[in-house]
């Protein structure tokens, strides 16, 4: 009969080895962790129990199930093979012939986007401008390697649709903590970030005059290249849109406003206010440059 484990046995030695052979991984992982604690700064912090709950557990937990069925099933899923299958199954994937549901699909898109150009199409000609008409035409404009930063509320919305990206252009916001009045601010520091490069702050006209009025005087300041287009539309729009959502009649988000292009050439912008796109209008936002 082999020798039973020793370790933990009433009145035998303690068998270092067994014991390392045993509990090798374990104590390779506490070896880690000590290490990182006395070198790695701010290892011990909750961020980083965070990231790596959050993060590296999904790692983790695939690892271990992989581990598991090798383990168990004796099925070989390693790297290797899975490069192999996957290589005889994409040319199978890839040979499509049937391309119904791409064509419906592109047909639907197709469609949900000329509903949603309405107000491009119709653009010129509508006065008061509409906000979708002056998003497509900065898109339009651009460079190819503009950056655009958009306030939390509408300009979003008008960002989103009617600002086409692509490989070089860049849309920067407050995406998760959803902070009003942050579009100047943001161009400002892509301003000062990627000094040559075009910067185009779409601002709320209420996160501008909470926050990026005092944005543009250091902006003029620090002699920053940022195009701020303010959507005039005297209202916090998007809570005003919330409200009737919750079925309230909206209240409390109506304000006036000043004049802003006065406003900013009166802090040593240049300041133009548009009532209508126009051929000069659209030259001026295109040289501003
Ligand atoms: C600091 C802050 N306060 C309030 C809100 C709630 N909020 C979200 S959008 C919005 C209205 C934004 O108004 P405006 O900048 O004029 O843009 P509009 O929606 O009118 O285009 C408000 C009050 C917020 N997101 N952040
Ligand atoms: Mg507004």
């Amino acid at each position: 009969m082999a020798d039973a484990p020793t370790i933990g046995r009433k009145g035998a030695s303690f068998d270092v080895a067994a014991f390392f052979r045993r509990y090798a991984a374990l104590t390779a992982l506490i070896v880690l962790l000590a290490f990182n604690f006395a070198v790695t700064p701010n290892f011990a912090s909750w961020q980083t129990l965070n990231v790596n709950l959050t993060q590296v557990a999904t790692i983790v937990i695939v690892s271990v199930g992989m581990t598991l069925v090798i383990a168990t099933g004796g099925i070989d899923l390693s790297v290797g093979s899975l490069m192999a299958i996957s290589g005889a199954l994409a040319p199978m994937i890839a040979d499509k012939h049937r391309d119904h549901f791409l064509r419906e699909h592109v047909a639907q898109t197709e469609h949900a986007r000329r509903r949603l150009g309405h107000y491009v199409t119709k653009g010129p000609g509508i006065k008061p401008i509409r906000p979708e008409y002056v998003a497509a035409v900065l898109s339009e404009l651009a460079d190819d390697d503009a950056v655009f930063t958009v306030d939390t509320g509408t300009p979003c919305i008008w960002a989103a649709r009617h600002i086409e990206y692509g490989r070089d252009r860049r849309m920067l916001g407050s995406f998760t903590w959803a902070s009003m009045a942050c579009a100047s601010p943001y161009g400002f520091g892509a301003a000062m970030a990627f000094p040559g490069r075009q910067v185009i702050a779409l601002c709320g006209d209420g996160g501008f005059t909470m926050g990026g009025l005092g944005d543009l005087l250091t902006q003029v300041q620090r002699k920053a290249r940022v195009v701020n287009v303010i959507i005039n539309n005297g209202m916090l729009d998007f809570v005003n849109i919330e409200q009737q959502e919750a079925g309230i009649v909206p209240f409390g988000t109506e304000f006036t406003n000043p004049d802003f292009s006065q406003v900013a050439t009166a802090l040593g912008a240049r300041g133009m206010g548009y009532e209508h796109l126009d051929q000069l209008a659209l030259e001026h936002l295109y040289g501003t440059r």
